[in-house]
């Protein structure tokens, strides 16, 4: 900025971002926000410039996670805020702080093509909208959308009129004290000594005992204080999706709880006869609708325990606190008793057991997607961040039980697929010296393809495998079971190497795994992006799917 020239209201909007401590921000460029874009990273904001606005959002989200801080992505009004439509439910229901500068229409003019009402769209997802029209506030305002961000852990998109971001300053000089010092900070919640006592007398003749695990039980650190609880009960150590690999050592861990839970799993679970929930949130898939444990009574650890999660009742007994605080106190109010349930055998068969055996027959020149993750399980170091995307195929991608919580991301929130590239960028920018994996499939890598030209221009280091089985494998799967024609859900192996030669990043396809620990460690030596597509059969039907979808008996 010319320092002689009297500051816009865009240069104070910028500098009130950047005392925000904002060093990353995912962006596409419109009328309405380029001007304040340029001052944000002039001012030394790093502007990871994408090429659909919707990725924009969902990088943020991914950012948000990794870094545990606000995700910032900026688009222009009109368009620009209606593509965020479907990355905003996902970021509400996942909790996720971040802030959106979204430009708006003129309040100059009569008429303007690109204006819409954008706050109803908004706030109909869930998010927050604020409409910035008094140009003085605006600073105020923008630390308050941070704190209302970091406070209510949600997405707010800030609206404000590009003629107004144009103005003359004409406010203070001085910039109102950053969210972070405001923010209130209280400390851990402790239990209530009744309601330690009351958990510890239901547990008193269990047999049976699961400790489960949610994302609260990784945010409160409580995952040692989870194996001690099972220790202590003799009892098995399991995880929601996003927690997964939180006992990733333990020999008495049997992976997802839910509709990604590998066959040993589905095995004890059903055993169950306590289950202990720690900070999860009791979503309808975590305990597979309800079919997972069904002799089981269930406690809930939590700082907001629930009776009732989307639509089922989850829990009858409940203990509010921090997830680490009740389950150390939990654990100390029992008494020692026998080893329960655990043997060496049951570690050894959790050991030894496969995610799914059923046996299927695959066409010649294709791949077993089971085998393909094994594969990849066993090539791929432990230090590289692996990003899960949807769709079927990410209940293959799922069972890779070595790999630990800290370094896995999953965001399934609202269900869409098209997500898996976004997020990895948002890794890949929250740990720029990390190595991201991104396992997605063909038919969600295809709806956001175009961000392979973001990732090169950028140069993250990500590798994007794909597990391509020429289909929208959800939808093949179900059709076939119904006897439906799988028209529509049928695309053939398109040829993912050349495309992204086509947008200057190498690729590979992949019709055996011979030489996948070679190509492994020659890509860790240079470093990403790069495309390897793997070619699977779409005959291959995921243990979820058989049981929610058996196959009918055709007349
Ligand atoms: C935005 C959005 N559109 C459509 C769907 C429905 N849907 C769920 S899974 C899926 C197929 C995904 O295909 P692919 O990424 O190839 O993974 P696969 O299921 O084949 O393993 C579709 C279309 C969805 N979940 N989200
Ligand atoms: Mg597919």
């Amino acid at each position: 900025m010319n320092s002689e020239a009297k500051p816009r209201v865009y240069d104070i909007l910028a500098k009130a971002f950047t005392q925000e401590e904002v060093r990353t921000c995912f962006a596409l460029l419109g009328d309405a926000n380029m001007n304040w874009a340029a001052r944000l990273s002039e001012q030394g904001c790093r502007m990871i410039y994408v090429r659909h606005e919707h990725c924009a959002l969902a990088a943020a989200m991914a950012f948000a996670r990794k870094s545990g801080d606000v995700g910032v992505a900026t688009v222009t009004c009109g368009p620009g805020v209606t593509q965020l439509i479907t990355a905003l439910p996902a970021a509400v229901r996942a909790h996720l702080p971040l802030v959106v500068f979204a430009g708006e229409a003129p309040l100059k003019s009569g008429w303007y093509n690109q204006e819409i009402d954008q706050a109803p769209l908004i706030t109909a997802t869930g998010a927050a909208y604020h409409r910035l029209h008094m140009p003085e506030r605006m600073p105020v305002a923008v630390r308050d959308a941070f704190l209302q961000a970091r406070r209510e852990r949600r997405p707010v998109v800030i609206g404000i009129p590009f003629d107004l971001q144009d103005r003359p300053w004409e406010g203070k000089t001085d910039l109102p004290k950053p969210s972070r010092e405001l923010l209130p900070r209280p400390s851990p919640m402790p239990p209530h000594p009744d309601d330690v006592a009351n958990a510890a007398k239901l547990l008193t003749g269990t047999e049976r005992v699961v400790v489960l695990a949610g994302l609260g039980a990784v945010e409160a650190k409580a995952g040692a204080a989870c194996r001690a609880l099972a220790a202590k009960t003799g009892g098995l150590l399991a995880t929601t999706l996003p927690a997964r690999g939180l006992f990733h050592d333990d020999p008495f861990c049997v992976g997802i709880s839910g509709s990604y839970t590998p066959e040993v799993g589905i095995e004890y679970l059903k055993e169950a006869d306590f289950v202990v929930a720690v900070g999860c949130s009791l979503a309808y898939h975590a305990g597979g609708g309800g079919q997972l444990w069904p002799k089981a009574k269930m406690l809930h650890i939590d700082i907001d325990p629930v009776a009732v999660s989307q639509g089922q009742e989850v829990a009858r007994h409940h203990l509010r606190s921090d997830a680490r605080l009740g389950v150390e106190a939990l654990t100390a109010a029992l008494p020692a008793r026998k080893p329960g349930w655990r043997s060496d055998a049951m570690a050894a068969r959790i050991r030894d057991s496969k995610p799914d055996s059923h046996a299927f027959e695959i066409d010649p020149g294709l791949l077993d997607p089971r085998d393909v993750v094994e594969a990849l399980e066993d090539a791929l170091p432990q230090e590289w961040e692996m990003v899960n995307s949807g769709g079927h195929c990410s209940w293959f991608f799922a069972q890779m039980p070595s790999r630990p919580q800290e370094k896995f991301l999953t965001i399934r929130e609202f269900g869409a697929i098209g997500n898996g590239i976004s997020f990895a960028m948002g890794v890949a920018a929250a740990r720029p010296d990390r190595t991201v994996v991104l396992f997605d499939g063909d038919g969600s890598l295809m709806m956001h393809v175009q961000e392979l030209e973001t990732i090169k221009r950028h140069g993250l280091n990500i590798l994007i495998v794909v597990m391509n089985d020429g289909a929208y494998g959800s939808e093949v799967h179900k059709l076939r079971s119904e006897g439906f024609p799988d028209d529509g859900s049928v695309f053939g192996y398109c040829d993912f190497a050349g495309i992204a030669r086509g947008f200057g990043l190498p690729g590979k396809t992949f019709k055996n795994l011979d030489d996948l620990p070679k190509l492994v460690a020659e890509f860790g030596a240079s470093g990403g992006p790069a495309v390897w597509d793997f070619h699977v059969s779409d005959k291959v039907v995921s243990p979820t799917i058989r049981r929610a979808h058996p196959a009918k008996k055709q007349a």
